[in-house]
This record gives C-alpha cells, structure tokens and sequence, in this order.
C-alpha cells in the first residue's frame, strides 16, 4: 500500500464500508423475504471506491450516481433510515417513496442525482460543477458511472467540455469489468479508460479500486486539484461487483476462476486485516464499529417499516407543476 492517511481517517473509511456491506446484505435478506420489492442492483464488491472518496468530502460538495449506486449515497452520507423508506415506498423516503432505488436524491448531504440512464450523469454532474463555478463556491462534483459508460458518447462530451471551462468535477469510473453482460474486452477499444483522459487533456489515472489507500490518494489530489479550479480528473477505479448485475442474474457469463478470484480478494476483510496488522485498530474496536453499524441500519428498517406508505394523493405532486388559472 502507499502511504497511508491517518488512522481515524482510516477508520472512517471502514466504518462507511461497513455500513455500505451491512446495508446491502440486509437489502437482499429483505428482497428474498418478499418485504421489499424492486430491482436491486449491488454495490458490494465496489464499497472502497465511495467510502474512501466521501471522507474527502463534506455535504456542501455533490456527488451524481447510477442506478448502482446505494454504495455511494451511504458513503456520502445519506441517513440510512431515509433510503430505506425510500426503497420501501414510505412517504418518510428521500423523495416520499416515489422515487424509488433509481432515483434517490438528498440535496442536504448532496446527492443531488441518481439515474439509470447510461451515461447520462456525467451531463448532470458538469451542470452542478458549472453552477458552483458561476457562484464561486468551492464545492467539487463527484459523478460516479460505470465501465460501459464511458462508451456512451454524454462520456466524451462532458470531458471535453468539463476541460474547456476548468470545471470542479471528478469524473470517477467504477471499473467492475462488466457492463450488463458484456465483458469489458468486448465493448471496449482501450485497455485502460484512463487513458481517455489524454483525448480531453486532463489527467488521467488508474487506481486498484479495492485498495482504500490508492483510492483516497487518488481522490485527494482530484479533488485539490479542483478546489483549486485548476479543473477535471478522470479516475478510473479497477474493482469487481460480487452479485451480479442485478439480483437475480447467476452470472453463467463470468469465468468462474474469474469470480472465484475475486471473491478470494474481497476488498472488506482484506482491509480490516490491514487496519489490526498496521495497529490503526484493534479488533475489539473495529468489533464496535461492526455493532454500531448493525444497530443503525436495524434502526433504519424499523423505521421505514414502522412509516406509513405514500398516499396516492402524493403521487403526482412534484412531478406536474400546479395548473395555474
Ligand atoms: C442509455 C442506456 N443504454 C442501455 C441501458 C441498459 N443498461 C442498464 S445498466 C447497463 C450496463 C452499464 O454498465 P456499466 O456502465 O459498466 O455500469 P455497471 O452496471 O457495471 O455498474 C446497461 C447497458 C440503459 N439503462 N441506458
Ligand atoms: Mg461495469
């Protein structure tokens, strides 16, 4: 590992990858129970990624993600109860259950989009950099997106543009080696999406994505080198999603050494190991993150179980402006 941050720094980062690995474990425990009902697309696997990005940020920054992208709301620091609701079609939900997991929004700790339309936040996340530059705040812009969305053309458009006008954001590829149920090789002409930062003359680098470490490094330097309006970063985060695209998908198309290797290399274990080998922690203490962790995201569910659904009168409030005589 590279040199490493300090260790409360550290330890934040573990507590928001727990809470990312909690969360999502109770998600599918809950869609195989039948007590919630959407499709569920995981970020486990991928919880180093946002967990060592967010602890960089505060609320007043933003972040964009994708439809696989729960990992990134919980890191940035989105109340679990409140996502929960959401995905349970609770009038408590971020967006009074009408969003559902697609479309979680939560301007107060800024996240300020969810889409499920490839490609399609990269556009979204240069707006809201743009609008912070015209208002002169020092806010930075994370837009999460996938492997396969850097193929998408809204991709080359935003970093052209994004480096045209110097704008705060950081373009951050999940890199989890699919797209659907392609394998990056065959949609992809280039070995390594970074490299597509040259085309658009900014910098461009590639991180192990399962590495807390590289991945905060990387991140530190991005996200300075925007503040300072110096402009974009594209990062591409080298990592692996453990249960398929979306649940329910077996994965036949996934090598299994492939998957066996990556599973063997899960990045949550190998990093609490490294926490109580480096003395940044001990058990005992990383023991109790585990248990605050679980006792928050049990709080959580209650909650949004214990909320009532959303009226039907809600459903069309805020989508459709008043009618105006
Ligand atoms: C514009 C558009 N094209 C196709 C799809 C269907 N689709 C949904 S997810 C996905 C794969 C995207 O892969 P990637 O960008 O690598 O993200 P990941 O799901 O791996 O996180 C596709 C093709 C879509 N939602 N939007
Ligand atoms: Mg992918």
């Amino acid at each position: 590992m590279q040199s490493a941050p300090a260790s409360n720094v550290l330890l934040d980062i573990y507590r928001r990858m727990t809470r990312i690995k909690v969360n999502d474990a109770r998600i599918i425990a809950s869609m195989k129970a039948g007590k919630l009902t959407m499709p569920y697309y995981s970020g486990r696997g991928q919880e180093c990624i946002p967990a060592a990005v967010s602890v960089l940020l505060s609320n007043d920054d933003y972040i964009v993600t994708i439809y696989r992208g729960i990992h990134d709301m919980i890191a940035k620091g989105v109340p679990p109860k409140l996502i929960w609701a959401e995905l349970a079609g609770r009038s408590t939900g971020t967006c009074k259950g009408k969003g559902g997991p697609m479309h979680i929004t939560h301007p107060e700790t800024g996240c300020m989009v969810t889409t499920g339309v490839v490609g399609s936040g990269m556009p979204i996340g240069c707006g809201l950099a743009l609008a912070t530059q015209v208002r002169g705040e020092k806010r930075v812009t994370v837009t999460n997106f996938g492997d396969g969305a850097s193929n998408i053309g809204a991709f080359h458009e935003s970093m052209n543009l994004a480096s045209v006008w110097k704008l705060p954001v950081i373009f951050m590829c999940q890199n989890n080696r699919y797209a659907e149920h392609t394998a990056y090789a065959k949609g992809t002409s280039i070995e390594s999406i970074a490299d597509r930062a040259k085309g658009y003359n900014m910098p461009g680098v590639r991180v192990d994505g399962n590495d807390p470490v590289a991945v905060y490094n990387a991140a530190k330097i991005a996200i300075e080198r925007a503040r300072a309006g110096h402009g974009p970063t594209l990062i591409e985060a080298m990592t692996f999603r453990f249960n398929g695209h979306l649940l329910g998908d077996m994965g036949e198309y996934i090598p299994k050494e492939e998957y066996a290797a990556a599973v063997a290399a899960d990045p949550y274990p190998k990093y609490r190991q490294w926490l109580t080998d480096n003395k940044h922690a001990t058990g005992a203490a990383l023991d109790a993150i585990d248990s605050e962790v679980n006792a928050e995201i049990e709080a959580a569910i209650k909650f949004a179980f214990d909320s009532p659904l959303t009226d039907v009168a809600e459903i069309t409030r805020d989508v459709y402006a008043a009618a105006t005589a």
